[in-house]
């Protein structure tokens, strides 16, 4: 870490499966490992908080129940507990994921701590990730509050230009808000080693099928049966095998179009998985055909793992994926034409793997962890210095 002072990071994120909590851990993995203290705080231990690290401690927030509340304010016991981690191991630092409601706790935690006797000041800030701006956070209830909750940040951040455009044009935010993208570890993320590959692969492709693959939180917004309509005509023409990663209100409809259209033998559901890198490493094409995806951080994974996304152009994606050389692009809801591609790159197994090579060294060279962790760690130091 050269002279650089080691720093004390508080972070919060919802520790469930989805793709803030994900880049959340991975962050502070990333930071612990390049020597900074990192303190989780959450009500649940973040999903992929797995491997042993050095420098990571987790503090869980208790939520009392009382017959009183019909919903327990967790938003008020995170504040104590973000305002009493910050005391105790005396953090630079708290660095929130999703604006709701961590945000708005951030904010009660600073203001508690500058009140209190050692009227001690404690910077924070707020990633925007996606949803928090785009469809929850323009709920009339959460909007005013999250706005004001992203201008009281120390500093904010956003995860693609997209987010950030967005967020300035309906939230009207003068607060400067830096693009940091997701990242990838490119250790972790690769193509199985040729002597393992055939053997991997037949595990769930026995006769040699290409292998599709989608990782999501299965909610409305990825369009899952989209992704189960596409693989039914690709597997018209190529033989191939669909594995799916993840659970949520999307997976029966999935499973019961998959049934319906009886193709169900070759649609494997794997629920939540842990390791999505082992088996994105045998993986040929990955299907993520989203309503909205401000980054699509499963396909920057994918990518990393010489797996050709097969996506849509919304959001952030088109700064992810480039049409023709590291993917490829549709309109929303065009099922014909994402199977068209699908069809196309999987046909042609030169091609396939050419497109897989230039697909990771992409994300080597844009989204790397470290490209990007240095970002945030340079970005921490100027709140710092503008907070002193
Ligand atoms: O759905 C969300 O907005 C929440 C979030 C999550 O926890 O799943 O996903 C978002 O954050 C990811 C990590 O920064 C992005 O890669 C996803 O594109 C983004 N999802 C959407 O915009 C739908």
């Amino acid at each position: 870490m050269g002279e650089e002072r080691r720093l004390k990071l508080g972070i919060t994120c919802y520790p469930t499966y989805g793709g803030s909590g994900v880049v959340a851990t991975e962050l502070g993995l990333e930071l612990a490992q390049r020597g900074h203290e990192v303190h989780f705080i959450s009500y649940a231990q973040p999903i992929r908080l797995n491997r042993p690290a050095p420098n990571i401690h987790y503090h869980e927030v208790e939520v009392s129940r009382y017959p009183l509340f019909e919903y327990p304010p967790y938003d008020l016991a995170l504040a104590t507990r973000m305002a009493e981690v910050s005391e105790i191991y005396d953090l630079d630092l708290l660095h929130v994921h999703y604006a709701i409601p961590h945000s708005v706790s951030a904010l009660l935690a600073r203001q508690m701590l500058a009140w209190g006797p050692k009227h001690r000041r404690l910077p924070f800030v707020t990633t925007l990730h996606g949803t928090d701006i785009t469809l929850v956070g323009q709920d009339p209830s959460y909007l005013p509050v999250t706005r004001f909750s992203i201008e009281q940040s120390d500093g904010v951040t956003a995860i693609s230009n997209y987010l950030r455009e967005r967020t300035c044009r309906e939230f009207g935010i003068a607060n400067n808000i830096q693009v940091i993208y997701n990242f990838v570890n490119c250790e972790l993320y690769c193509r199985e080693k040729e002597k393992d590959l055939t053997h991997h692969r037949a595990e769930y492709a026995p006769k040699g099928e290409r292998i599709l693959v989608h990782v999501s939180n299965f909610r409305p917004v990825k369009r899952v049966t989209d992704v189960i309509e596409i693989f039914d005509r690709v597997r018209k023409k190529i033989p191939s095998k669909l594995l799916l990663m993840g659970d949520g209100p999307e997976r029966s409809p999935a499973e019961r179009l998959a049934v319906q259209k009886g193709i169900h033998h070759d649609v494997i559901f794997l629920g939540k998985q842990e390791q999505i890198g082992e088996k994105l490493a045998i993986a040929d094409v990955l299907l993520l055909p989203s309503q909205l995806e401000s980054f699509g951080l499963a396909a920057l994974e994918a990518m990393a793992s010489e797996v050709v996304p097969v996506a849509t152009r919304v959001g952030g994606i088109p700064e992810v994926i480039e049409h023709g050389s590291t993917g490829f692009l549709a309109e929303v809801g065009d099922v014909d034409s994402m199977a068209k591609y699908a069809i196309e790159i999987l046909g042609d197994e030169a091609r396939l793997r050419a497109m897989g090579r230039a697909c990771r060294k992409w994300a080597a060279d844009h989204f790397s962890a470290n490209s990007i962790i240095p970002q945030y760690e340079a970005f921490y130091r100027r709140v710092l210095e503008r907070s002193s």
